[in-house]
């Protein structure tokens, strides 16, 4: 039998083996915190390594991606996809394309994709993707020249039961149908693929929303769990893209006041909070015309833009960073301390810094990871892969009860899981709830 894992020593051969890779090790380093007392009371999963086998993804691919803008000059970008782990399920995974893509980011993605599709009780395994393109200031054309370039390599690798990717970051509707067009091209075959499709070809209700709903649905079941209030409360969001805007949505229609959204460019208050006249004008301006957050304060008198910083200095109960990794710092999280932060759900994958969490959870603030807060649009994207099995769809209805269902069955097994004495540690909940299903599977399946 092998000694019980220390933190520190398994910590650093993850370091070694996987240097200059600082986001992957910032994401294992949290999950292993949690993990590694649970493990060491559990000899099986000492005896199987099943941690050791976790940090390894099954594979890592990267190719070139050259494609032509419209003025016929050529550009090389580097695609990627990490297929993670696929014991309970098919890789599942977004698509991310930002200059900033890099393997350590698209590794912690997909490990992170592990435990949040655990979470979802549906049969999903874990991988993610994407290319350092960026598809800010390009035509249409030219995305769609990339998306098929891409696309052209990605397709040996993906299908229907093997790997099935999505959207993040700056890969939407648009993107998603350059990809499957050319994905049924080059296969022949009308097969649910990829998902966050459009609804004539396959895609699912709700899938839009899901992300961003379904945070909005975790914050309301920590509150009610906890005996918290939230109508007339103030809220922040940060970001304005597929998960701010949802989130932002659904907390207007729940009576929440949303204080803030923003960009890379900087932040926008809401100084009587947002109204639906805003959030209309926002989803034409982000969305369509795929301009800049600055924009509606161009627009509305009562809104403020504030260029170059982050939303996280005004006052408010609850926090929804819905932007990137590493967006609310130490420092922030202080910050917000100070001003009566209530509750703070992580809308993006691993917004917050180690530093950030460990405060926020110091100060016992209601604080939800990602994993578990922001399953909401990958676990849409599951029922849509059952829908295209089945050849049926489901409605708005039936969708948005299925979404609300998981989320609080995630919240429940995040307070089964990190319940202490006098309060619910939600990362440890979601981390340990998330490794459960997925390391007895590859307990069963033996050594691989
Ligand atoms: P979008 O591309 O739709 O929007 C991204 C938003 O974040 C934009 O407002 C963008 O601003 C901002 N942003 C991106 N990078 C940075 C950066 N380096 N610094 C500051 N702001 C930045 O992406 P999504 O809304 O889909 O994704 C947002 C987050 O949610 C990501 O962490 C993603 O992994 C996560 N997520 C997404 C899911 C989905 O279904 N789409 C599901 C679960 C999690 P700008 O336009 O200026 O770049
Ligand atoms: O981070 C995520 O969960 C996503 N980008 C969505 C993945 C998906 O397959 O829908």
């Amino acid at each position: 039998m092998p000694k019980p894992l220390q933190l520190d020593t398994f910590l650093n051969s993850v370091r070694q083996r996987n240097p200059h890779e600082p986001e992957f090790l910032q994401a294992v380093e949290e999950v292993a915190e949690s993990l590694i007392p649970f493990i060491n009371q559990h000899p099986k999963y000492l005896e199987y390594r099943v941690l050791e086998r976790m940090c390894e993804p099954d594979r890592s691919l990267s190719f070139r991606v050259a494609w032509e803008d419209d003025h016929g000059d050529i550009h090389v970008n580097r695609g990627y996809r990490v297929q993670f782990n696929n014991s309970i399920g098919p890789y599942k995974g977004g698509l991310r394309f930002h200059p900033s893509v890099n393997l350590s980011v698209l590794k912690f993605l997909g490990f992170e994709q592990t435990f949040k599709n655990s979470l979802t009780d549906l049969p999903m395994g874990a991988g993610k993707g994407g290319a350092d393109f960026n598809p800010k200031g390009k035509s249409d054309r030219e995305v769609m020249r990339f998306c098929q370039a891409f696309m052209s390599e990605l397709f040996h690798y993906i299908g229907e039961n093997v790997d099935v990717p999505a959207g993040d970051i700056g890969v939407g509707g648009r993107e998603i149908a350059y990809l499957f067009g050319q994905y049924k091209r080059l296969t022949h075959e009308f097969a649910g693929v990829l998902t966050g499709k459009a609804l004539e070809y396959g895609g699912s209700l709700v899938r839009l929303e899901a992300t961003g709903y379904g945070v909005v649905y975790f914050l309301q079941n920590m509150l009610l769990f906890n005996g918290r209030e939230y109508k007339g409360k103030r809220c922040l969001i940060s970001g304005s893209g597929n998960v701010a805007i949802y989130a932002a949505e659904k907390a207007l229609q729940l009576g929440i006041r949303v204080l803030t959204l923003s960009d890379s460019s900087g932040y926008v208050l809401f100084r009587k909070g947002l109204s639906e006249e805003h959030l209309a004008y926002i989803k034409q301006i982000k969305t369509v015309q795929r301009g800049r957050i600055s924009e509606v304060a161009e627009k509305f008198s009562d809104v403020e833009f504030f260029p170059g910083q982050k939303p996280w200095q005004v006052p408010a109960e609850f926090a929804l960073p819905c932007a990137t990794q590493n967006e609310l710092d130490a420092d922030d999280a202080e910050t917000l301390i100070a001003n009566g932060i209530e509750a703070v759900c992580e809308g993006a994958n691993m917004p917050c810094t180690k530093g950030a969490v460990d405060r926020f959870i110091a100060a016992r603030v209601l604080y939800a990871p990602g994993k578990a807060s922001n399953a909401g649009g990958v676990a849409v994207s599951g029922l849509e892969m059952s829908q295209n099995s089945q050849r049926l769809s489901w409605s708005r209805e039936e969708l948005d009860n299925m979404l609300r269902d998981i989320m609080r069955k995630i919240h429940d097994k995040c307070v089964r899981y990190g319940k202490e004495d006098d309060w619910v540690n939600y990362l440890k909940g979601a981390n340990i709830a998330g490794f459960v299903k997925v390391v007895d599977a590859m307990v069963a399946f033996g050594v691989m």
